[in-house]
């Protein structure tokens, strides 16, 4: 990626998990009872430019409500960061979030973008070195669930940032045992800003994980044609459809890809059998309240800072530091 066009500001860091476990999961996902295939792989290029669409969805409001959150209150929060932070994104997209905060943020020392799409963490990190010529860019392409090492230059407090609700695509262990993981990471007087989405009425919910123009129903058929593509598999995409339903005892949108008949499918050379209703559940959507987020944080060895909320409190954002004391053990 680091190319004689670059901008010497720009640098490029391959982390990229390798294509064999994209077959692994999927042959292990589909040859279980209840079938599944982890949510990280809905994101080829073409899930992620879906992805965007879906954040331009009127009845999507996350995006839209984190982002007017973070334009009115990216000055409290460069405030509470302090001068010459490095600034790590989690799952950072086309940047627009990041840079909202780095354009607030006194002197930042370094921009470190993670993502898994290529594609868009190659375009949107290279235009941040051009537009920030005075800032070193690293750009880390790899699945930030796993662990990393980030490429980490000079002197700084470290503050992650992980926003659009990403952390409620992990279970509640998962999003504790990623945030202790994090939080060894950024070390002492680290920062990790958080967005979160808010528990609100099923009604609302639900519309937002399956809009009227079907575009995230495309985001989520489009794992089958990746697999096709990628897996020699002969998914018909017509015989499944989307469903997404809000499950009040995990507080989660579960979103499944449900078989329209009884079929066979095959993927790299192997049979699967689906009974007609039968599903393959591909994301789940965890939401919060407020003190429940906060009680989660610490748990993992942060302490809540602040947290900002629009009037609607439709989403919050978090603003923790890392505790002096350890977290206790993660249980699961
Ligand atoms: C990326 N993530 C926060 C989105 C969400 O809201 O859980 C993914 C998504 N899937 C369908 N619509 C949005």
């Amino acid at each position: 990626m680091s190319d004689l066009k670059s901008p010497a500001n720009f640098h490029w860091h391959d982390r990229d998990p390798g294509p064999e476990l994209f077959s692994h999961a999927v042959l292990e996902g589909l040859g279980r009872t209840d079938k599944a295939v982890p949510f990280r792989f809905l994101y080829d290029k073409t899930g992620s430019d879906l992805f965007e669409q879906i954040c331009r969805q009127p009845e999507y409001y996350i995006t839209r409500t984190e982002l007017c959150l973070l334009e009115d209150k990216a000055a409290e929060i460069a405030d509470i960061a302090g001068p010459s932070v490095r600034l790590v994104e989690f799952g950072s997209g086309e940047s627009r979030k990041g840079r909202l905060l780095l354009e607030a943020l006194e002197d930042p020392a370094a921009y470190i973008p993670v993502d898994i799409s290529k594609a868009a963490l190659g375009a949107a990190a290279r235009q941040a070195a051009l537009d920030y010529p005075g800032l070193p860019v690293h750009a880390v392409w790899a699945d930030f669930r796993t662990g990393f090492r980030l490429p980490l230059p000079d002197q700084g407090r470290i503050a992650g940032f992980f926003p659009g609700s990403s952390i409620g695509n992990f279970t509640r262990p998962q999003a504790r045992h990623f945030l202790a993981g994090w939080r060894d990471c950024l070390g002492e007087g680290g920062a990790m800003i958080v967005g979160v989405d808010l528990i609100k009425p099923v009604a609302e919910l639900e519309a937002a994980y399956d809009d009227r123009a079907g575009v995230t129903a495309a985001f989520t058929l489009n794992l089958l044609r990746r697999i096709n593509r990628e897996l020699d598999g002969d998914f018909q995409l017509s015989a499944f459809r989307h469903e997404a339903h809000y499950n009040p005892s995990t507080f989660a949108i579960d979103i499944h890809l449900v078989s329209r008949c009884r079929q066979t499918v095959t993927v790299c050379g192997q049979a699967f059998d689906f009974d007609c209703g039968e599903r393959i559940h591909v994301e789940s959507s965890h939401k919060y309240d407020v003190e429940g987020f906060q009680a989660l944080a610490e748990a993992a060895g942060f302490s809540p800072q602040a947290v900002w909320t629009d009037k609607n409190h439709r989403f919050s954002i978090h603003f923790l530091t890392v505790a002096e004391i350890s977290p206790s053990p993660v249980d699961a």
